[in-house]
Formats: structure tokens, sequence, C-alpha cells
């Protein structure tokens, strides 16, 4: 197989550093010791986790205002695969990625899952998009897509989700990602009923083009690029679509993806209770669907969504589910912005892993509210670098992906070979 980073370089840097490692890793083992945790349980389950990588991340983002494109941007599906591939070479815990349709059309899509093949990156769940208008005909998105109140309109939407199924199917993907930018900017702009009754029809069309071991992930969203209203608004509208369409249909919760302050952890556990809990986009934000790095604002609230799925797992209620990320920047290298972004989401995991969830049974039952955030905080507050940083060495990845990336002068190098992007129009939000 064909490494995106070389071997070598990743042992010599790993040599450097594992003697520190060692120790970290020794002093904790025996912390957590004390409370008859075992840390190489924890690491295992590390070793073994995985988060997709979204394919539109790798390529610089912009705002509605404009865009700055990086040095040595990838300009198509495959120069972003080789991107995704030198992340997962150095974090190894990023094997698959998550594509988006049509801006990752090719061709012939055979030879890309050749080409991925040969960087050991598999596909995730892919992502259709109807929320900007394709092709040449008079057929625009532009008041909706899945909810269009012209019939030929939707029907042309229903159609890129099903060539986005043909495409994942090809590509070895089991899921579609269904997010739509549907809705309204004015009151009375569109009838919030029927706009529903459309979105239902649409996607139990969409749902009966579902390979027989597919799932369905519905996206919501309270407001942008339709501020006003939009369909799937939030977690209740999208449950309750998910169980009109069946079995295979799953709720996706985007971090990104709530009014500020919104109890996300409470939606996961409410789902998780309903069985229809999906998947992830992990990001971040202060304001609104921001996009930022995983756990740069709120960690905490990262730790505490992990925290719900850890104990939903013990107590045998958690199915598959699929973690990606859904990222993008317009200050950072990508590729650093991806690789602390998964570092944070494998950190607040663990984190996850340190928690007595008996203990906290106790304690709730008891009414002990400071002794049942206490335990909580105790786990959030360890540092448990030295797991997640062990997890990568012993995968052959890097104890310290960053400054290996560094270390290559990746952009610099690949944009004597890539076209460079140009223009300030305004990028994907
Ligand atoms: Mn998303």
């Amino acid at each position: 197989m064909f490494k995106a980073v070389d071997k070598e370089i990743i042992n010599n840097h790993n040599l450097k550093l594992i003697s520190d490692l060692n120790s970290d890793f020794d002093h904790l083992r025996k912390k957590l010791e004390r409370n008859k945790v075992n840390i190489n349980d924890i690491k295992n389950k590390i070793k073994n986790f995985q988060v997709a990588v979204p394919t539109w991340g790798v390529g610089t983002g912009g705002t509605r205002f404009a865009r700055f494109p990086g040095i040595g941007e990838p300009q198509n599906i495959y120069e972003k695969i080789e991107d995704c591939a030198v992340i997962n070479d150095l974090v190894g815990i990023t094997q698959k990625v998550s594509p988006h349709f049509p801006w990752d059309n090719v061709s012939d899509f055979k030879e890309l899952k050749e080409f991925s093949d040969s960087f050991g990156i598999g596909y995730d769940v892919v992502n259709s998009n109807t929320f900007q208008d394709q092709g040449e005909d008079n057929l625009s998105f532009k008041y909706g897509s899945l909810t269009n109140a012209d019939q030929s309109v939707r029907e042309k939407a229903i159609q890129v989700n099903k060539e986005a199924i043909e495409a994942g199917m090809t590509l070895g993907s089991k899921g579609l990602t269904v997010w739509v930018g549907d809705g309204g900017n004015f009151p009375g702009q569109i009838s919030f009923s029927k706009s529903l009754e459309r979105y239902i029809e649409s996607m139990k069309k969409i749902y009966s083009n579902l390979p027989e071991d597919w799932k369905v992930y519905l996206e919501h969203k309270p407001y942008e690029p339709a501020f006003y209203s939009t369909v799937i608004s939030d977690w209740g509208t999208s449950y309750i679509c998910a169980k009109e369409l069946g079995e295979k249909a799953m709720c996706l919760v985007d971090l990104g993806h709530h009014l500020p302050n919104t109890n996300i952890e409470m939606i996961v556990s409410r789902l998780i209770d309903l069985n229809k809990l999906g998947g992830f986009h992990f990001n971040d934000s202060k304001f609104g669907d921001d996009d930022l790095d995983a756990g740069s604002i709120n960690p905490f609230e990262l730790f505490l969504i992990f925290n719900e799925l850890t104990l939903a797992n013990k107590n045998g209620k958690l199915k598959e589910i699929s973690y990606m990320i859904d990222q993008s920047h317009n200050v950072t290298d990508p590729i650093e912005s991806l690789i602390l972004s998964s570092n944070e989401i494998a950190l607040c995991f663990t984190k996850s892993l340190l928690v007595d969830y008996d203990h906290l049974n106790e304690l709730q039952d008891a009414n002990d509210t400071t002794g049942a955030m206490q335990l909580l905080k105790t786990a959030f507050n360890t540092d448990v670098n030295p797991i997640v940083s062990m997890a990568r060495y012993e995968n052959s990845n890097a104890i310290d992906p960053i400054s290996i990336y560094r270390s290559l002068n990746y952009k610099q190098n690949k944009s004597k070979v890539r076209k460079s992007s140009k223009g300030s129009s305004s990028g994907i939000v």
C-alpha cells in the first residue's frame, strides 16, 4: 500500500518521544489504578476508535463574504484523498472519508475507489447537496429542493440523492446523509405544513432507493441559509420524519446545528432512548454553525456527549453510530485542524471511559448533586493525552502528528504540482 507519509519519518520522530511518553503513561497508569481503572483496557478501545473526515474539510473554507485560498490546496477529489491519507497516516483513527456529491463527482467511481484503496482510505456515509444549483436546466433549488412547490424540481433533487447513493455503493459506503437548506426567509413565504409534507414524500422516494444494508441520516438545522424557517429545524422534527420513513432512517446530530445554549448531550440521550441516534457531525461553535475545530470552544460539552454515549453503550443501548467530522476553516491549514479535531474527539471519548457509571448512578439516586458533578469533572480534568498518544504509537502512527506534519512542508511541496486556486468568491459555510 502507498503511504502518504513515509513510515520511516514517523518512526524516527516517535523514537525521540517514546521515552517521555512511556514515563507519562506509567504515571497515569498508577494514578488510574488507584481508582481501579485499567489503562490498557481504555487504550485498546481508543486504538479501535474511528471517526470519518469530510472531503470538503480539506479545502480552505470561506465565509459568505470571501474565501482566502491556502497554498497547495486540493482541487479535486483525488487530491482531497491524498490530504486525507496524510491525516490518517499520522493519526490512524481517520481511515474513512465522508464525500459530498456532486462536489466530489468523477466520471469513474470504480477508479476513484481503487485510488483511495491504494492509500488505505475507505468511504463512510456519503452526503448529497441540493442547496446549490447544478446542471444547465431551468430547474433551480433557489426556492427549495426536496420541498419545492414545483414537482419537477423535487424530482431533480430526488435524482441528486439517487445518484449519491449509486456513487456511494461503488465506493463501498453504507449510508447517505440528507441535509436540505430548504426553508423560508420571510413570514408567509412558504407553507410550513406543505413543505414538511413534500419533504416526507420526497424522502420516501429516496428511502425506497436505499440498498438493504444502508441507512439514511436526517440532519436538522434551525436556520441558515434560510433565516426565518427551515423544514427540518430541530431534533424533534428529525425524529418524527425518521420514524415515518422507517427503520433505515436515523437522526444525525451536527453539533453546530443548534441554537446557542441548547443542551445537545440531552438530545443525544433522547435519541438513544428512541432508537434513532445514527451519527454525528463533530465541530464546535461560539455563535452559530461556525464549523470550528471539535472541542476548540466547548470541550466539556463534547465530553458530556461522549459521557451519554459511553453510558448507553455500557447499558447495551448503543447501536452502530457513524462518527464524522464536519468542519471547514478559513484561517488554518485544514490538515492541521482535522488532526486536532480527531485528537480532541479521541480525548473526550477517553475521558468518558474513566467515569464509574455505577457510582454515578448511586450518587444520582442519593441526590448528591455535588458528588455527581465532581465525578464527571474529575474524569474531564484528567490529562489523558498519554493514552491517546500511546494508542497512536502502538498503531504505528505519530506520537506528535502536528510537529511531523509541519516538518514535511507538505503544502509547500504540493503547491509546486497542484493548480493554485484563485479568486475570492465566497466559500462553503
Ligand atoms: Mn453537518
